[in-house]
């Protein structure tokens, strides 16, 4: 949906301006690092590629799209008065009730009026001689600024696998992230949708009830439980809205940023078969993901504790998928439950029922080529009316990496993570002073509950320029070793847990040639606050700062 307020373009002087602070992107990062910032009296500009606000809810419209975190805490909690009065009508919000919901705030706290829209960050240079970064863009601005607020998402750089033919394809074809802005009506259609991560498991089941036939390209099996969505409930609303407050300061005392859920206090293997089960089954009846991942202390760290749950899982799909041939290759069995994103779907698994769904296994018949009338996999041909890719994103490094960012007669951002990302606190680099990424590699970000991470991500930015201003400060950058340590520290943590067993995109597994690193710090959102908080307690420990 182009914004309608889209501003006219920006004045020749414009172009060429200053400001103390740049920000990449205007989602859900960029509008409350664009809020805060200018609360703190600064001149900011940000720069945004879509002709809307909203990032990843501007760019993800498939059919289904839908957040996997409940509405009430999917939501900015900075605002007391926005939080009571906004109604979500869903347990959990749809693509289009957030976009409206991003887009309310936006106007709510005037945020338009220094976005640029339709303005993609082509390059950024910083000289250590002024302690200013040069930014330019795709639309011709170069502008020069005192910091960069790198807000450009981990998920928003679309893949789309390099098959040969497509340019030839006669047939229109999607992907999730780069979803068009009128709907898409696949009605009497021959579908193939290609990938059944997070977006095709919510896609699958729509495109099935309008497709004459739709086919399931899956190369890796997923395992998702039931989001059990629904209206919300009245008095649920009321009873969380009354406790608002408390369970936002709540949410910072949880390792998944999310209030609610009880602590876990035992074993999977130290419970009894019968009350495990009974357990599971519990989770299974209520939907969602973190209170079934939280059922034990243990299902992320202990392969055996694990296991109880994947077979839990594995059990319910062959109950549900008719065909247990079928059954059998949508059960997962490469990966511990949850060290993949845990998907949340609304009858996935029923879809495979249908006599217009083909569940086509694109590991042992891998597809070769798209054909100018379909897509051609090792073994046959498929003709197709359309394609939708569900195939992911260059995850949490690929939109950082897309811009040139150096330092004057230094090494470029590209050059120094070559071997794969490190930061400090997931928040700064060495080497690229006066430069703060919202949720990069290294932070908890897309392992909690994203707009929480968001916000302590800013109000920490925002208090560390406001440290620097009243003192003076021009240069803040992080120290080689104390990089070095989170690094190490992010390392480890990864290790002592199942995640590294999974070829999941937090490692990068699926871009090809990609460095294989844990990105995300999966110690708990709780903790990293806490590290965050006696960082800047101690004067901005591991930062250099210089007047
Ligand atoms: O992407 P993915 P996504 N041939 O990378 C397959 C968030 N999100 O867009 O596993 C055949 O998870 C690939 O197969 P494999 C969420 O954090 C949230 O679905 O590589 N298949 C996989 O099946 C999520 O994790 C929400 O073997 C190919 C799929 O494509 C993240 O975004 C909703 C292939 C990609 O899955 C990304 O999810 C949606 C090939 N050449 C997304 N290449 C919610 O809040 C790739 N695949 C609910």
């Amino acid at each position: 949906m182009p914004d309608t307020r889209a501003q006219s373009a920006a004045t020749e002087a414009e172009r060429q301006d200053s400001f103390d602070a740049i920000i990449v992107g205007a989602g859900l990062g960029g509008l409350y690092a664009l809020h805060r910032l200018r609360g703190l009296g600064l001149r900011v500009r940000a720069y945004e590629a879509g002709s809307g606000v909203g990032g990843t809810w501007f760019w993800n419209r498939y059919p289904g799209a839908r957040c996997d975190v409940e509405s009430l805490e999917y939501s900015y909690s900075f605002s007391p008065e926005l939080e009571q009065e906004w109604k979500w009508p869903e347990r959990y919000g749809t693509q289009p009730e957030i976009l409206r919901y991003i887009s309310h705030v936006a106007d709510r706290f005037d945020l338009r009026r220094d976005v640029q829209l339709n303005t993609r960050v082509r390059s950024a240079t910083f000289d250590r001689g002024t302690n200013l970064w040069t930014v330019r863009t795709d639309q011709g601005d170069t502008v020069s600024a005192r910091f960069c607020i790198m807000a450009s998402g981990n998920l928003s750089t679309p893949r789309v696998p390099s098959f040969p033919g497509l340019d030839q394809f006669q047939g229109k074809w999607y992907h999730t992230g780069l979803w068009p802005t009128e709907p898409v009506d696949f009605s009497g259609q021959v579908v193939g949708v290609i990938g059944t991560g997070s977006s095709g498991v919510q896609m699958i089941p729509i495109i099935a009830e309008q497709a004459k036939h739709l086919y399931v390209f899956q190369r890796t099996a997923n395992f998702s439980l039931p989001a059990r969505n629904d209206w919300m409930d009245a008095e649920r609303e009321r009873s969380h809205k009354a406790e608002y407050r408390a369970r936002r300061a709540a949410a910072h005392q949880t390792p998944f940023g999310i209030a609610g859920h009880p602590a876990p206090t035992k074993s999977a293997l130290d419970t009894a078969p019968e009350e495990r089960a009974a357990a599971y089954e519990q989770k299974w009846a209520e939907g969602g993901s973190i209170s079934f991942l939280y059922s034990y202390t243990d299902l992320l760290v202990n392969q055996a504790s694990n296991d109880t749950a994947s077979e839990f899982v594995r059990q319910k799909i062959r109950a549900t998928v008719k065909d247990p041939a079928v059954a059998e290759l949508l059960a997962p069995k490469d990966h511990p439950i949850g060290t993949k994103r845990l998907c949340l779907d609304t009858h996935y698994y029923e879809t495979y029922n249908r006599d217009n769904v083909t569940l086509v296994d694109a590991r042992t018949d891998p597809i070769v080529e798209i054909t100018p009338t379909g897509l051609r996999t090792r073994d046959r041909e498929y003709a197709l009316d359309a394609i939708a890719f569900a195939t992911g994103f260059d995850a949490m490094t690929g939109a950082l990496l897309e811009i040139n960012i150096r330092v004057e007669g230094g090494e470029t951002l590209a050059d120094k993570w070559a071997g794969g990302p490190t930061t400090y606190l997931g928040l700064m680099v060495a080497g690229f002073p006066n430069m703060f990424i919202i949720t990069g590699p290294g932070s908890p970000s897309v392992k909690t509950q994203m707009i929480l991470a968001i916000e302590q991500h800013a109000d920490w930015i925002a208090d560390c320029l406001a440290h620097a201003r009243s003192n003076g400060i021009t240069r803040i950058e992080a120290d080689a070793e104390a990089e070095q340590k989170w690094v190490q520290h992010v390392n480890d943590v990864a290790d002592s847990t199942l995640y590294p067993l999974a070829n999941s995109w937090y490692v990068g597994a699926n871009i090809p040639g990609k460095p294989r690193v844990f990105m995300p710090y999966v110690g708990g959102y709780e903790g990293y606050k806490r590290t965050c908080d006696a960082v800047a307690a101690e004067g901005y420990a591991g930062l250099t700062m210089t007047r």
